[in-house]
């Protein structure tokens, strides 16, 4: 059918559900094309660096080789028992649901036991996404790809962390209760799908597909693409499918048994699985998108309810996400600046000031609020050098926040 019939026949049903995926399935491969979403494949990763140059695009790399990234050779469903401690509890996501009766738990044995089912046998199409897998045997032969740990704002936080010798009880605590998200196992059912959403906190995104097939489409970050989204999340009395609102913005992309993608941060992108699959991916901050990854994080912290407490879909988010702001300031930043001023890091230090608020509270926060203040006074003293304190101020500022250093209440 033509791709306005296409789409006028899936605005009938909710997206993910049964009649919409059989509609949806017949014909995704035809209709969602845009020339000017750029999408480079690679044979392999060596060169990595030359080949994702400003990672401004979609990269596909068709062989893992000189990716760094490490995997082992016989991960698949009979040996993820092996991997995966099968008494683990796993998130799931019923994809074939209604919205309200989707998420449950369960223990990765009974997760692998449904995927043993014949698909025709299957009631329910499972797709398990949130398995962050550091705390499992995964880990141990596992190696995110060499790009990430050397552009992750929070691997870069981590190493300086670890480094400090004499670490104070705040240091100890940052390093215990830092934010993981670069390592999930990805466990999808055939018939999944992954509704358009941008990733927590526009967090860069690598995703190594193991055994089966995913196929994404995926619309840049742009202005325009974030004001339709974050409209059409805010607007309650709306109930357009955003897929079809940014219809020809999306480009479907194949990422096939053993492909791993670079998706930069801030993308849209909505998923679809068409075989029982098994990937590895993860998500990572970088310098290159602070800025959005700010927008970004303000656009979910909105959608949080405005009562005090826990936020409902806060296991959505990038929790820590400010968290990480400050302590890569205080840590990395400021010290580097010192060390060796350029102007990458002055723009750092420009957003840093203008995006971060003292005011802002989150759950199991690392800083107190005059903490908070000092280090955004810092900030603006690097901006205007005319408002730095004297010296000797500094230096008895600096004494204070060290004293205060081992007495924050954690
Ligand atoms: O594989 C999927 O179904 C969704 C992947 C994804 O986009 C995510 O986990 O953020
Ligand atoms: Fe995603």
């Amino acid at each position: 059918m033509s791709k306005e019939s296409f789409r006028a026949s899936l605005r009938s049903f909710s997206p993910g559900s049964p009649e919409f995926m059989k509609i949806f399935i017949a014909e995704e491969h035809l209709h969602f094309e845009n020339p000017d979403v750029q999408v480079h494949i690679w044979e392999d990763g060596n060169d990595y660096l030359q080949k994702l140059g400003a990672f401004d695009d979609v990269h596909l790399f068709r062989n893992k080789d000189g990716l760094g990234m490490m995997v082992p050779d016989d991960l698949g469903w009979e040996t993820l028992p092996k991997y995966v401690d099968p008494e683990t509890i796993v998130g799931i996501f019923y994809s074939n649901r209604k919205i309200g009766e989707q998420l449950e738990d369960m223990k990765m044995e009974r997760l692998l036991d449904e995927f043993k089912k014949v698909p025709t046998q299957r009631t329910d199409i499972i797709n398990s996404i949130t398995l962050e897998f550091s705390n499992e045997k995964l880990n141990d032969v596992f190696r995110v790809p060499s790009f990430v740990s050397e552009h992750s704002m929070i691997q870069k936080l981590m190493d300086v962390l670890t480094g400090i010798r004499r670490k104070s009880k705040k240091v100890l605590r940052m390093l215990e209760t830092m934010p993981q998200y670069t390592k999930f196992l990805l466990l999808s059912m055939k018939g999944s799908f992954t509704d358009v959403h941008i990733d927590f906190s526009g967090s860069s995104v690598f995703y190594h597909v193991v055994k089966g097939q995913k196929v994404f489409y995926v619309a840049p970050f742009n202005e325009e693409n974030f004001e339709i989204f974050k409209k059409s999340q805010l607007d309650s009395n709306d109930n357009r499918w955003i897929g079809d609102i940014l219809w020809d913005k999306f480009q479907r992309i194949v990422i096939g048994e053993g492909e791993t993608a670079f998706i930069p941060g801030g993308y849209l992108h909505f998923v679809f699985t068409p075989e029982d699959s098994i990937v590895i991916g993860g998500n990572f901050l970088m310098e290159k998108f602070l800025k959005r990854q700010f927008d970004i994080t303000l656009h979910e912290e909105s959608l949080l309810p405005p009562t005090t407490g826990e936020p409902v879909n806060e296991s959505h988010m990038f929790q820590g996400f400010r968290n990480v702001m400050f302590g890569f300031t205080e840590f990395c930043l400021l010290p580097e600046l010192k060390n060796s001023p350029n102007n990458h890091l002055l723009s750092l230090v420009k957003i840093m000031s203008e995006e971060m608020d003292s005011e802002i509270e989150i759950p199991n926060d690392w800083y107190t609020k005059p903490k908070k203040e000092s280090i955004m006074e810092e900030l603006r003293g690097v901006l205007e050098p005319d408002r730095e304190q004297g010296e000797e101020e500094l230096v008895k500022k600096k004494m204070k926040m060290a004293e205060e250093e081992d007495s924050v209440p954690f």
